[in-house]
């Protein structure tokens, strides 16, 4: 069996997955046996864990990092390249679960789901009449981020009846309206949906000026990561009402989430669910281990994070619970 460190904790069943066929270890573990530190070759970890420079520089024939979870914002890249360690992560296999939570997310915060089912419980049906909300039908959806899974978002929404646009850094020559302009795609429109990778590149693109563009009538989803939105702006904008709400399933210091969120009635919060289904989580996991056989076997993986994204990689930040 070959050892790995792990970093961070996985479900009971992913868990066992792993250990049917690696021995983990932990770095207090590797730190107090330097023989053992010197031949781990792998390193296994989640997406909501920080794998940093001193780590990778602390294992001497380190060759590969798998995660499971496809967003490695957390993860060094410079310092894997650098020192030739592949970076594994699980894509495509999360996308339909993700997408499902943010078409919820979004029924739940223009309907208020979440809100008409504690009236319910309440007894609030039979004091008074629950308010009016908002259709989906009609709305003008803009998308940042239309990688695999916000195309998979925007294929659900179509049948909605909503027009939809997006914005990354190229046109995708699409049937879908590219928009360059952040602050353009939110002033044009009624819901703003975040599904971009964290890290550098895209820290707090979502700040103030775009949440007043998006207005009082706009309604922000995020189901990207937390970093990727300007938190303070954000609560300022929920409280002023100068955005009518937010769906997110992430946040900036998760899971310590900011007190002030709890008391807003205009947001719908999850804490990071979008791949946490049983059938995504093992889908997840299966492509993890398959990654490390792969490594073990012929020193290649599955499913690599491309040159072009570890090349702009940058130190990653504090870990994530
Ligand atoms: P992907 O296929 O790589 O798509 C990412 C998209 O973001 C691309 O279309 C890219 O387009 C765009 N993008 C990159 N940098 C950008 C920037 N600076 N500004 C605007 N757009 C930018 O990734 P994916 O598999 O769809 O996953 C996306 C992210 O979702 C992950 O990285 C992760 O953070 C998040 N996620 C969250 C959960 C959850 O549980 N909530 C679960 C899974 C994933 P261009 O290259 O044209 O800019
Ligand atoms: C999980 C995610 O947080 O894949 C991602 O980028 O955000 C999620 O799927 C996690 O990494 C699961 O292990």
């Amino acid at each position: 069996m070959h050892d790995l460190l792990q970093i961070g904790t996985f479900p009971t069943q992913a868990q066992a997955l792993i250990d049917q066929e690696f021995r983990c270890h932990t770095l207090e573990q590797l730190e107090a046996d330097g023989a053992l530190r010197a031949r781990v070759r792998a390193i296994v970890t989640r997406g909501n864990y920080a794998v940093p420079r001193s780590v990778i520089e602390r294992l001497p024939r380190l060759g590969a990092i798998a995660s499971m979870g496809v967003g490695i914002d957390l993860i060094d890249l410079a310092a894997a390249r650098e020192h030739g360690v592949l970076v594994a992560n699980t894509p495509d296999v999360l996308n339909d679960a993700v997408a499902e939570l943010c078409i919820g997310l979004l029924f739940a915060l223009l309907r208020r789901l979440p809100e008409a089912d504690r009236f319910v419980r309440a007894g609030g049906w039979q004091q008074g009449v629950f308010p009016l909300t908002t259709t989906l039908a009609g709305k003008r959806v803009g998308i940042v981020g239309l990688g695999r899974i916000g195309k998979d978002i925007a294929r659900r929404l179509e049948p909605f009846g909503v027009s939809i646009a997006y914005h990354g850094r190229s046109d995708q020559h699409l049937h879908w309206t590219y928009q360059p302009d952040l602050r353009e795609l939110a002033r044009d429109a009624d819901v703003l949906i975040l599904i971009a990778p964290g890290g550098e590149g895209t820290r707090r693109l979502v700040d103030a000026s775009v949440l007043d563009a998006l207005g009082p009538r706009g309604f922000l989803v995020n189901v990207a990561r937390g970093s990727v939105v300007d938190e303070a702006a954000l609560l300022a904008a929920l409280e002023g009402r100068r955005i009518a709400g937010a769906a997110l399933d992430v946040f900036e210091n998760e899971p310590g989430i900011d007190e002030r969120f709890l008391a807003l009635d205009n947001v719908v919060l999850t804490p990071h669910v979008g791949s946490a289904t049983v059938e995504t989580r093992s889908a997840m996991a299966r492509l993890t281990v398959d990654n490390l056989r792969r490594f073990f076997e012929d020193g290649t993986v599955l499913t690599p994070v491309p040159a072009a994204v570890r090349t702009q990689g940058r130190a990653a930040g504090p870990a994530a619970a």
